[in-house]
């Protein structure tokens, strides 16, 4: 049988992300997904992403690839201090760019649907949903999104939530466990109800919103 896995946010710790596939070890009639939020904040984005490439691994995007495809789209004299150090952060800027530009919002199996935050709670579909709240949505008038929104009986899988750690129900998994913050790296497999996990090597960056 053939497994599905789901890696969660990456922030640019390649090392990590190599344990953690090594881990899972999928073999060709496996499918490898990744949450979004690959660069930034930590040690290589541009290695997280030729890993990605160089395996196969399908992403979604996250807020985070959003920032810098909308960063560069300005001139540099209009960048905000966080924007420039977003900027100074990634090596190799445009080439990433030309690789995230190509993640779509969302990702449906047919079984699992894949997303980086969350689903906008009283939305139909996913066309409706403002695709900022898909990539940046934790809470919804004051509680978790997922305890207020469902979508076709998929197994849904989102990351963005660190300080909100692993999130286990029976229709929704949340897989950012804040590897970049010394953390956990996660990775969840439908098919063996399984979670994978690595530790991180270091504290790449202190946890701040
Ligand atoms: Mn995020």
């Amino acid at each position: 049988m053939s497994r599905t896995f789901f890696i969660g946010d990456i922030h640019g710790c390649v090392e990590e992300l190599a344990e953690l596939f090594e881990k899972f070890s999928p073999n060709a009639s496996d499918k490898v997904y990744q949450v979004g939020d690959l660069i930034n904040k930590g040690p290589n984005s541009v290695a997280t992403l030729e890993f990605v490439l160089k395996h196969n691994i399908k992403c979604v995007m996250g807020n985070h690839e959003a920032k810098l495809l909308n960063i560069l789209t300005k001139q540099k004299t209009e960048l905000t201090p966080k924007e420039l150090k977003l900027l100074d952060n990634v090596q190799k800027p445009e080439w990433i760019a030309s690789v995230v530009s190509k993640f779509p919002l969302w990702i449906d199996t047919g079984k699992e649907l894949l997303l980086h935050a969350g689903l906008e709670p009283k939305k139909k579909t996913l066309e409706e949903m403002n695709s900022k709240e898909i990539l940046t949505i934790r809470l919804w008038e004051g509680k978790p999104w997922y305890e207020q929104a469902t979508f076709n009986g998929r197994l849904v899988i989102f990351g963005h939530w660190a300080m909100n750690g692993l999130v286990d129900f029976p229709n929704v998994k949340g897989l950012d466990t804040g590897c970049v913050y010394g953390k956990l790296l996660t990775g969840y497999c439908p098919e063996e109800n399984k979670f994978y996990q690595v530790v991180a090597k270091k504290i790449y960056a202190p946890m701040v919103h």
